[in-house]
């Protein structure tokens, strides 16, 4: 009964309202004349020159890594506004260069099975009534986050620190969709697959797993909403897994494909691409070899300033304000710390409104500064397990998991 109500309300309507009334997108969008200044930026490492685009549909302004398949970055001063991303600035990544430009969300099948006893071929109506709708607000971080910084430089998408972003995922619980599969004895990994895929037969597919016990946590979930509607093309429509704590590899986009497996998955995403050294903060002197390699799994606490920048001129005397953002990775934040020396001393920064332990969470900071000069602004995220961000930057040749503690070079004039 609860049910039949709930698939009436606003909320559930929105999401299939104008659900497969895309058209075709054009997914070619982007003009390739960079140094036009007006709508270009610099991002702050060599070679960091990247058109502004507003060229791809339901995005507004970019920043253009590549058109197609498109990696988009968000302009960090949308982290300024608040912890939520809106979806048309949210970042966007894809591996494949075929993506459908047009979903029939009528037509449109979850397909379960594999290693269970009840294969399951779900449409979006049945897995937005039969099953109890959940939201949690989760942080998407692309593992290669601030690849852009490493040094030396590492091949792989130049991003800055804009390949992240927090919403709010409304859908259901894997487990729910799995319980009712009814999965086997000796299941072992859930692999998943999207509407995307390579257009030479010899791509592999874009497929990525989790440990039988993680996608059964009750926590990861397969999303139909972001902030309050349906999700953008770009970022997965219409359906996604959410991954909260882990990397966003994992969060499959355009997910139309479940497969319970009883054995660990040896496909090429999972056993040759995003793997990290088995080493403290996955980092390696360059060069080095030997290490054992992991698949990239858990976040790692982060924070930022986004009031300031390198560059910026405050005024002696008067009291300034920092502020920014943070989070704990694959837990909540214990506390944020701020720094005006370069890190020679730490302050506790106040915390703002939690919005759950895999959220961004607001921070800021006062001081009045009494003397003239440079001062080097730092801030850093220990999380609820102790865990803080290290002071030198990791290293590893994907490019992976950056999370040193942030400084920003400003003049007391
Ligand atoms: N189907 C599909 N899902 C995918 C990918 C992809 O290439 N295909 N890329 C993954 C990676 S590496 C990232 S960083 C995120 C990006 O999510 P977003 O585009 O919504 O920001 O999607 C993940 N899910
Ligand atoms: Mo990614």
């Amino acid at each position: 009964m609860s049910k039949e109500l709930r698939c009436d309300t606003p909320s559930r309507r929105r999401f299939l309202q104008a659900a497969g009334l895309f058209g075709s997108i054009r997914l070619l969008g982007g003009s390739t004349a960079l140094g036009a200044t007006a709508n270009s930026v610099r991002l702050p490492f060599v070679n960091g020159e990247r058109e502004l685009t507003r060229a791809f549909p339901q995005k507004g302004e970019m920043i253009l890594l590549r058109t197609r398949p498109p990696l988009l970055e968000t302009p960090f001063d949308v982290f300024d506004h608040g912890v939520f991303t809106p979806n048309d600035r949210f970042f966007v990544r894809w591996h494949l260069p075929y993506i459908p430009t047009q979903i029939d969300a009528e037509a449109f099948r979850l397909t379960v099975h594999g290693h269970l006893s009840k294969p399951l071929s779900l449409s979006l109506h049945q897995l937005m009534t039969e099953f109890e709708s959940v939201e949690i607000a989760a942080i998407n971080q692309c593992s290669g986050n601030s690849r852009g910084f490493f040094n030396p430089r590492v091949p792989g998408g130049q991003w800055a620190n804009g390949a992240m972003g927090c919403a709010r995922w409304t859908g259901v619980r894997l487990k729910d969709v799995l319980d009712r599969a009814g999965v086997s004895r000796g299941a072992v990994q859930v692999r998943f697959n999207g509407l995307d895929s390579g257009i030479l037969a010899a791509t592999p597919d874009f497929l990525k797993s989790l440990d039988i016990d993680h996608a059964r946590d009750g926590e990861v979930m397969i999303a139909y909403g972001m902030n309050g509607e349906q999700l953008p093309v770009l970022n997965g429509f219409p359906l996604r897994l959410i991954v909260p704590g882990w990397y966003s590899t994992y969060w499959v986009k355009m997910l139309n494909d479940i497969e319970v497996l009883n054995k660990a998955d040896d496909n090429y995403w999972m056993a040759k691409a995003y793997l990290i050294p088995d080493t403290p903060h996955a980092s390696i002197t360059p060069g080095q070899t030997g290490f054992k390699s992991v698949p990239i799994n858990r976040m790692v606490p982060r924070s930022f300033i986004t009031n300031l920048r390198d560059g910026d001129r405050v005024l002696v005397g008067h009291t300034v304000e920092i502020r920014g953002i943070a989070f704990g990775g694959d837990t909540g934040l214990s506390k944020v710390v701020w720094s005006r020396d370069g890190g020679a001393h730490w302050t506790d920064a106040t915390l703002e409104e939690d919005h759950g332990k895999y959220c961004f969470r607001r921070w800021n900071a006062h001081f009045t500064p009494t003397a003239r000069g440079e001062s080097v602004l730092m801030v850093k995220a220990i999380n609820t397990r102790g865990v803080e961000q290290p002071a030198t930057a990791n290293w590893n040749p994907g490019g992976f998991m950056r999370n040193v503690a942030e400084s920003t070079k400003i003049t007391i004039a």
